[in-house]
């Protein structure tokens, strides 16, 4: 995992607008967001997937930067106060307190066109049958960070505050707002390596899907049990803004049923892969009993 989270911090250093380019401050504000941060558990997904079809680290640490990218510009904009209205995030003061609301709004705006400039990218594959590869993989995260995706359950979510959800109004609300993107980062991984067979693609994107709510169903339970000091995030804040969650929905014990059952199909959707799919098992169990 640190190799993996090391290898990304040196990537996303190196592609992100140096911070004394101008303009300056937009471009310290991107690198703030994007640098020294977070679990990385959507890169470790793009590598482990990438595992199973042999794509080369060269290119799983670009697709694995586009997906990390648009991750960083999404907790830029939940956190401003239209939106979640947050001032911590990772430990530190989150962009918009840190520089100003302006600069936040465009730090997820140019975030999220790099992302895409960096999936564009020649090195990534210029061969024909590459390029029609790269609009695949282009097209791929654009839906899942669209309001088929990401936005949408984001739209979901800011309309359900305050009200009661049913167990698939949630699922689908978090599917969107969570999974599609650890989706995105799994398929995306894959597809820098050699063609799946449509069984063995069927199966990793089933696994995906699960892993992807069983990340926020976990998310979920860490609000209600672990310190703001541990997450490094305002705990606990689900609650206070009447935010429906799986622990709202199905109480504490519950909800870490359903994640031990998440977990357990998830690991089902890798059978096919054998050994080749043990990383992506490994990584199931770090997003299930994680601490923060
Ligand atoms: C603003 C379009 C738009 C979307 C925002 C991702 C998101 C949608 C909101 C973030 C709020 C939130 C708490 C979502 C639940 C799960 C989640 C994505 C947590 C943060 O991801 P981690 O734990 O964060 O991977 P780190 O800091 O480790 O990268």
């Amino acid at each position: 995992m640190r190799t993996v989270q090391t290898r990304i911090e040196a990537t996303l250093s190196r592609l992100l607008p140096p911070a004394e380019a101008i303009p300056a401050r937009l471009h310290q504000a991107m690198r703030y967001a994007s640098l020294n941060g977070g679990k990385r558990v959507r890169p470790l997904f793009a590598f482990a997937a990438g595992e199973l079809t042999g794509g080369s680290p060269e290119k799983l640490e670009i697709v694995s930067s586009a997906v990390e990218l648009i991750h960083a510009y999404s907790l830029v904009h939940d956190d401003l106060p239209c939106m979640d209205n947050d001032v911590l995030r990772r430990g530190r003061p989150t962009c918009h307190v840190e520089y100003d609301e302006p600069t936040a709004l465009l730090v997820g705006d140019s975030l999220q066109s790099l992302a895409f400039e960096l999936l564009a990218r020649t090195d990534l594959g210029s061969e024909s049958a590459n390029s029609a590869r790269q609009l695949e993989m282009v097209r791929l995260l654009a839906h899942a960070s669209g309001s088929s995706g990401m936005a949408g359950g984001q739209a979901i979510d800011l309309g359900a505050v305050g009200n009661v959800l049913d167990q698939p109004e949630l699922e689908l609300m978090h599917a969107l707002k969570t999974g599609a993107l650890i989706r995105a980062a799994v398929m995306l991984g894959a597809l820098c390596g050699e063609t799946l067979s449509d069984e063995a693609r069927e199966s990793l994107d089933r696994f995906a899907k699960r892993a992807g709510l069983l990340f926020q169903v976990v998310d979920d339970i860490l609000d209600c049990t672990v310190s703001t000091a541990t997450l490094g995030k305002t705990a606990g804040k689900d609650a206070v803004d009447e935010k429906p969650t799986y622990v709202s929905l199905l109480g504490l014990e519950r909800a870490r049923e359903f994640a031990d059952e998440l977990g357990k199909q998830a690991l089902d959707s890798l059978a096919i892969f054998g050994e080749r799919g043990q990383r992506l098992i490994e990584l199931t169990a770090f997003i299930t009993h994680r601490k923060f």
